[in-house]
């Protein structure tokens, strides 16, 4: 038998499929991203505005269904849920989402080059998920055991405020003293505040990653523990023979089982399992936050990439052998600056990323940084002024107002303090607008599923 049709036979035999993960910091626009992608591949063949990816601008891509995802035990991607805040009056963006979810596809397509067979149509499974960023920056956590992460902690700058309240309370514990539970639930939902309250004030770099986003865990012991202050100069012997009933060596038995029990498990059993993975990033909410905060999201992105080090060094390869193939990093939400801000843009998501996309790059994990609008909510238009052509942008603000403005510029590469200074930035946030019908609106999603999925659909 010739070679192609064996394979042409190979390949019809066996339905395809892939298992794509979308991630990145709490508010990235995860669920605004899915919901998109989801949207355009169920109005494949119609409506669908997909002309980067060839697939569909060719006409093969035929259309998309959803099926009865793999594992159900995982809670379902909140699709219909996020449509119809869409369609509410007036729209509405989609809800915070927390956990993981997930949703299978299922697309047709016609191959590129016909088969053996004419009129050939073949079929993609498209295993979708969404989880949130800040689990992954308890990867590092692995590499420490309880003194060390305690000793790692820092909570000076604005951060010392925040935390103020916590740090107040456990200022003087003793490590070797008996703990009454009660107590230390306490004490860790002072800390587990001081996170939250870290997190609404815009940071980002914020450990343990499930404290914030606790889920069904909300109150389980596993859940209640937090660095203890003053160990630098405590000797690693004598704490180690602490009796078991200690406060330290309860909070380092609390410490050893959200390692093993709550941050290995999501790598064993997701993690690893994903074939391509996008990590969302909004750029533009931190550049508006101010030079502290985007430190942070700078600092915080790159504990999240080591996630994505696949060196055979590195912690995640001896672990968990993860099996990625291709990686997007996107900026998000680049429908509040004008389109010929969005280079500078994606220079800027480089920028910010210089070092993890190093590593990568010599771990020879193929990578592309692009910006992109999941659903944009603006239109770009120019207007007149001072005899200059000056472009601008038109939007609906959540209060309902329209709106005409010019947003500023994005620095290109890492702001430096004369940016900060000037600030000329100012960040509104825009309503959806009213779905025509169509697919919803955006810009270069296409871009990042041509990247993401375009060559299965050959
Ligand atoms: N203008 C504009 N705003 C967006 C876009 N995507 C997200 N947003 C805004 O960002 C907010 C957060 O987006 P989500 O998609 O909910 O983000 P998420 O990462 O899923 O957030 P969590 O589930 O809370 O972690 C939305 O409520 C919108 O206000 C976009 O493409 N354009
Ligand atoms: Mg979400």
């Amino acid at each position: 038998m010739p070679r192609n049709l064996t394979r042409d036979l190979l390949e019809r035999g066996r339905d395809r499929q892939l298992r794509l993960a979308v991630t990145g910091l709490s508010r990235a626009g995860k669920t605004a991203f899915l919901t998109s992608l989801i949207d355009q591949l169920r109005h494949a063949g119609l409506e669908a505005r997909l002309d980067l990816l060839p697939a569909a601008r060719e006409g093969r891509l035929l259309g998309a269904r959803r099926v009865e995802q793999q594992d159900l035990g995982v809670p379902r991607f909140p699709f219909d849920r996020a449509l119809a805040a869409l369609d509410a009056d007036p729209p509405q963006w989609p809800e915070p989402t927390r956990g993981i979810s997930e949703l299978r596809l299922s697309i047709r397509y016609r191959p590129g080059r016909p088969g053996w067979i004419g009129g050939d149509t073949r079929r993609l499974t498209l295993d979708l998920f969404d989880y949130p960023g800040e689990w992954l920056l308890d990867l590092p956590l692995l590499e420490h055991d309880f003194a060390s992460w305690c000793r790692a902690q820092r909570f000076d700058g604005e951060r010392a405020a925040l935390f103020a309240d916590w740090q107040r309370e456990v200022a003087d514990l003793d490590p070797a003293q008996e703990v009454d539970e009660a107590r230390l639930a306490e004490l860790a939902e002072r800390y587990a505040e001081g996170l939250r309250a870290a997190r609404e004030a815009g940071f980002s770099d914020l450990q343990p990653g499930r404290f914030l986003l606790p889920g069904e865990l909300e109150g389980a012991p596993v859940l209640q523990f937090f660095p203890l202050p003053g160990l630098d100069e405590a000797d690693p012997a004598v704490l180690a023979q602490l009796p078991p009933e200690s406060l330290y060596a309860t909070l380092a038995r609390r410490f050893r089982h959200y390692q093993q029990h709550i941050v290995k498990p999501f790598y064993r059993d997701h993690f690893r399992r994903f074939d391509r993975q996008i990590v969302l990033v909004d750029v533009l909410g931190a550049l508006n936050a101010g030079p502290e905060r985007f430190e942070d999201l700078s600092r915080a992105l790159t504990r999240l990439m080591q996630s994505f080090d696949y060196g055979r060094r590195s912690l995640l390869s001896r672990l968990f052998a993860p099996r990625i193939d291709r990686l997007a990093i996107a900026a998000t939400k680049a429908d509040h600056v004008t389109p010929e801000q969005h280079p500078r843009l994606t220079g800027l998501l480089q920028s910010l990323l210089a070092e993890p996309l190093k590593d990568l790059r010599f771990a020879d994990v193929p990578v592309r940084a692009l910006s992109l609008a999941a659903i944009r909510a603006t239109e770009a238009r120019e207007v007149d002024h001072r005899g200059q052509r000056q472009p601008v942008l038109r939007g609906t603000t959540l209060e309902g107002e329209d709106t005409l403005l010019f947003p500023g510029e994005v620095p290109a590469t890492l702001p430096d303090a004369s940016f900060w200074r000037r600030q000329g930035f100012t960040f509104t946030a825009f309503r959806p607008r009213p779905r025509d019908g169509g697919a919803l609106p955006h810009i270069r999603l296409d871009a990042a599923l041509e990247w993401l999925i375009g060559d299965k659909l050959t």
